[in-house]
């Protein structure tokens, strides 16, 4: 993937981020998760404008641990390893995931999390959300609050294997656009369903594309919780 010059999404609404941090009185943080192969990697790239985290070429998961970048004075975003690579794998990711949501900072003799939103990412290609749901019920629910969770489909342009992406426009077509919107209230639906989960309807996006990146940006800074989180142990 080729990146454009200039760092496109560092000053995006920069003044809204800044004010919020600052209200917080903290850099928000945001870890990024999901299923192997979803595209967590290429998102943080596309965010950055370079190569921050090495991309998944074949087959195999691409991301071992969990890392971050920071974009700005007011925000940083977690990296984080894909499950869906097998018990043992993803047995070794889920503590490291668990282990990043328990990181803490303390404040005024207070304990606080270092993350402070957890975004899901879903390839819209993905018909199996299984592995989606383990992630959601096995590992962030029981150890993150519900509020603070957020879910996002990624690889807009391959949804319907590829067909209807226009490539001039960069861009859905018509069907393409209709059946995401169609897969984000299902999504929707399905993780309340099978996680108790009352997301915001997902926004698609294509990191690859570099498409709806800024509705990705919107989601954070809008959406970025008005308080530190404060660390339950369950
Ligand atoms: N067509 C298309 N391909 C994408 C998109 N985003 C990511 N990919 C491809 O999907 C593959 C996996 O991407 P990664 O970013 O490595 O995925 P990951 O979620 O970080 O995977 P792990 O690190 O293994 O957990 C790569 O071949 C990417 O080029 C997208 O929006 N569209
Ligand atoms: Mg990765």
């Amino acid at each position: 993937m080729v990146y454009s010059v200039g760092d496109m999404y560092k000053e995006y609404r920069n003044s809204d981020l800044s004010r919020k941090s600052q209200e917080v009185g903290i850099i928000f943080d945001v870890m990024v998760t999901g299923v192997t192969g979803a595209g967590k990697s290429t998102t943080l790239n596309t965010i950055f404008s370079k190569e921050v985290s090495k991309v998944g070429k074949g087959v195999e998961p691409e991301t071992m641990e969990t890392e971050s970048f920071r974009l700005n004075d007011s925000f940083r975003l977690w990296d984080s390893p894909g499950l869906g690579d097998g018990v043992a794998k993803d047995k070794e990711h889920s503590k490291k995931i668990v282990d990043l949501l328990y990181k803490d900072y303390d404040s005024n003799g207070q304990s606080y999390g270092f993350i402070d939103l957890v975004l899901v990412i879903i390839e819209g290609s993905n018909r199996d959300m299984g592995t989606t749901y383990k992630l959601l019920n096995d590992v962030i629910v029981p150890n993150f609050q519900k509020e603070r969770v957020f879910v996002a489909i990624n690889q807009a342009d391959m949804a319907m294997k590829g067909r209807y992406w226009c490539y001039d426009s960069n861009s859905p077509k018509f069907e393409l656009k209709q059946y995401l919107e169609e897969q984000a209230s299902s999504i929707q639906r399905r993780v309340k369903e099978a996680t108790g989960v009352d997301i915001i309807r997902p926004i698609y996006y294509s990191a690859e594309h570099n498409y709806n990146i800024e509705k990705l940006m919107d989601l954070f800074i809008d959406y970025m919780p008005k308080e530190k989180r404060t660390l339950v142990y369950v």
